[in-house]
């Protein structure tokens, strides 16, 4: 059996238990309730994609050169990156001539097999934050305005809470207008603490925040920043600047640097993650937005292109719709009624 039925199954066997009325634990509760996050959030994607894959299917009869010409199309016009699908129809040849594939129902797995591979390869990403307990741990979100930081921020603050960690945020956009006050009302919100004044420099700002946190035993510390990659020098120097200060006072913890990417932005937000690499460690990818995009298949890009594990996907506007990335649900819900 091939990956994708696997999946298919793993996921149906769970969602038939919760309609039965069957005792489930918190954890497959949770399970089902993300994966149905996914299969919502990515509903554009897959009715642009899957239909599109589907009427391949009715209109060749035989797998032929003219079927992998608009597979691959197909596949380009939904952001995966052309070397990736390149690659990929070469391994499907490889595979449907191997195995003397002429059924479109198997070569369907053989697709979706396939495209997981891309992904996962011969590494495995994790998605799971590099947090250390009983240390004060720093969260810095950078990319550039507009993609999702802020909200990100609180999105993900909320659910550390949840976990019962003790969170500060530091407001490190002096730059635009409202930047601190936005954090500030996030802060409120969702009761968690707040550092932040009115000094442009965000370095000065970071220092006293991350003082008093690491005082007071935060355990961690998300800080938000202002993402100006027009001007890719001054932004490296602030950077460099934020993880000297971070540095100074947490010299032996490691620093999560997340960057945030809008995946509506499509090939775009490729290449701001891109100059993101070149002036900076990035540790982690939060894409937001892809319950507003047909475009899915960015998460493929990102891995072919970028090579930085995604940890969080923005899949909706609620507070509760950024999730952590997992490959398998992210798979299952692209390609549900495949
Ligand atoms: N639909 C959707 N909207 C989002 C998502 N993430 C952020 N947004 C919206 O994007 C807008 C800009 O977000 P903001 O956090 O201020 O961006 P920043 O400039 O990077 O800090 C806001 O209106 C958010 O509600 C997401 O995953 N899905
Ligand atoms: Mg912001």
């Amino acid at each position: 059996m091939g990956f994708f039925s696997k999946i298919k199954n793993i996921f149906n066997k769970q969602e038939e238990k919760q309609e039965q009325n069957i005792e489930i634990t918190k954890e497959e509760k949770q399970e089902i309730e993300e994966t149905n996050k996914y299969v919502e959030g990515l509903s554009k994607s897959r009715d642009n994609f899957v239909n599109k894959l589907s009427i391949l299917g009715i209109k060749y009869t035989k797998i032929s050169d003219e079927f992998y010409d608009e597979l691959e199309e197909i596949l380009i016009t939904a952001d995966i990156g052309v070397n990736t699908v390149m690659d990929f129809v070469d391994r499907l040849k490889k595979r449907v001539k191997e195995e003397h594939i002429e059924d479109f129902e198997y070569l369907k797995e053989v697709i979706v097999d396939e495209l997981f591979m891309i992904y996962v390869g011969d590494q495995i990403l994790s998605s799971k934050l590099n947090l250390i307990d009983g240390k004060t741990n720093v969260i810095l979100f950078v990319g550039v305005n507009g993609v999702g930081k802020t909200t990100s921020i609180a999105k993900i603050a909320n659910k550390l809470k949840q976990d019962g960690k003790k969170v500060m945020l530091i407001a490190g956009d002096t730059f635009r207008a409202g930047a601190v006050t936005q954090l500030s009302e996030w802060a409120k919100k969702i009761n968690v603490s707040f550092y932040g004044d009115d000094r442009t420099d965000p370095s000065a700002v970071i220092y006293d925040g991350l003082t008093k946190a690491k005082e007071e035993n935060y355990d961690v510390v998300l800080v938000d920043t202002a993402g100006r990659l027009q001007n890719k020098v001054n932004l490296m120097k602030e950077l460099e600047k934020m993880n000297r200060v971070i540095n100074e006072i947490m010299p032996d913890n490691p620093i999560e640097t997340l960057l945030v990417i809008d995946a509506s932005t499509g090939q775009n937000g490729i290449s701001q993650a891109k100059s993101f690499k070149e002036i900076t460690n990035i540790t982690g990818i939060v894409l937001t937005k892809l319950d507003g995009t047909a475009k899915g298949g960015i998460v493929l890009a990102i891995k072919e292109l970028v090579d930085i594990p995604v940890k969080f996907v923005g899949l909706g506007e609620k507070e509760t719709d950024l999730i952590p990335f997992d490959i398998e649900k992210y798979i299952y819900g692209l390609f549900k009624e495949f």
